[in-house]
């Protein structure tokens, strides 16, 4: 027996991702309703080899259905999820609108997957944002053996975390620079984003943060340890998909360089590459579809007393969003929502 599965926002980036790893780890399903705006309705969707109508989000009665999968805007999931979560369907929401409820935990299974009981609270659990999944996965098992003390992390982040209409900004973009007259000017970004970086992700706050740097603070607290420091700068490349991490760490004991990269061999979700020589590290064309958070450039930093220094890359729709929130289902499946 297997469990009534519905993906809201099944036609954007994440909704499809949802779907197709759904499919790939044969999720459990019994029955799976593919949900949109009306927008969209009618589009059609893939799961596995069968194709899905998207039907209306709006009209929608969770009742009787177990787990539901959200990947809409904050403003949508406040309307939808409370709906579905009282309803009596638990919501794992990819949205960051309950990130920051006591009330709702905030897990990445390979960290604290115990925290998935606190489902029981609101009916909700929410997932992280991208940036913080890949790094709290790399970090987790460096903080067990020589404690955290801070992370300074400068973030080279694809443009598929700003949905599909980024991802055509940067190609036609990309084009219209070749071809006279089909120059695109920025509309999704404040500036052009093909052959550029630009240092602001999400919107600024009083503190000179972004709200995306904020994210990586206060999510990394939640999720692995109140007690760890992170600063970060946070920057968007012209890259469609894998977000890039630059991770300095200071530790509060001396963890030699050898022993952390055989520390991350053995670690749940990572994958080391790490060959001292051109091209023995990860890029984010060469994540792009995977699973793992893929570990490079793994080296002592001597600058400080206990430091090391890390290359963390990952899909940004996978383990960044689709994937952690399929993972969250299956600990739920396991520990909670048992079928028979
Ligand atoms: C980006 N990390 O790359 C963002 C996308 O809070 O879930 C995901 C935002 C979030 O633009």
């Amino acid at each position: 027996m297997g469990y009534k599965v519905a993906v809201v926002g099944a036609t954007g980036n994440v909704g499809r991702e949802m779907l197709n790893i759904l499919a790939e780890r044969q999720f459990p399903v019994d029955e799976i309703a593919a949900l949109a705006s009306r927008r969209s309705l009618g589009t059609e969707v893939s799961f596995g080899d069968r194709t899905l109508k998207t039907q209306d989000l709006d009209t929608f009665d969770f009742t009787g259905w177990d787990i539901a999968l959200f990947a809409i805007g904050s403003d949508a999931t406040k309307e939808y999820a409370p709906k579905a979560a009282k309803a009596g369907c638990v919501v794992i929401d990819n949205s960051s609108l309950y990130r920051y409820d006591p009330d709702v935990p905030l897990v990445v299974p390979e960290v604290n997957a115990d925290a998935v009981m606190g489902y029981s609270r609101k009916n909700i659990i929410a997932n992280p944002n991208c940036s913080t999944a890949q790094m709290v996965v790399a970090l987790k098992p460096l903080h067990d053996r020589a404690r955290i003390k801070r992370v300074v992390v400068s973030t080279y982040q694809s443009v598929s975390g700003s949905g599909k209409e980024a991802m055509d900004e940067l190609w036609n973009q990309t084009k219209g620079i070749f071809v006279p007259g089909q120059e695109v000017a920025p509309s999704v970004y404040p500036k052009q984003i093909a052959f550029n970086v630009i240092p602001q992700i999400d919107v600024f706050l009083d503190s000179g943060e972004t709200k995306e740097e904020w994210k990586m603070v206060a999510e990394t607290k939640k999720i692995m340890d109140p007690a760890i420091k992170v600063t970060a700068t946070c920057v968007r490349v012209p890259v469609f998909v894998g977000h890039s991490e630059a991770v300095n760490i200071e530790f509060e004991d001396f963890l030699d360089e050898d022993e952390a990269r055989d520390i991350l061999r053995e670690a749940p979700g990572v994958m080391v590459i790490d060959k001292r020589e051109p091209g023995g590290y990860v890029t984010p064309i060469e994540c792009v579809g995977d699973y793992a958070t893929f570990v490079s450039r793994i080296r002592q930093d001597s600058t400080i007393e206990n430091g090391l220094n890390l290359w963390v890359v990952s899909d940004n729709l996978r383990k960044g969003a689709a994937l952690n929130a399929v993972q969250i289902a299956e600990v739920l499946g396991q520990r909670a929502l048992k079928k028979g």
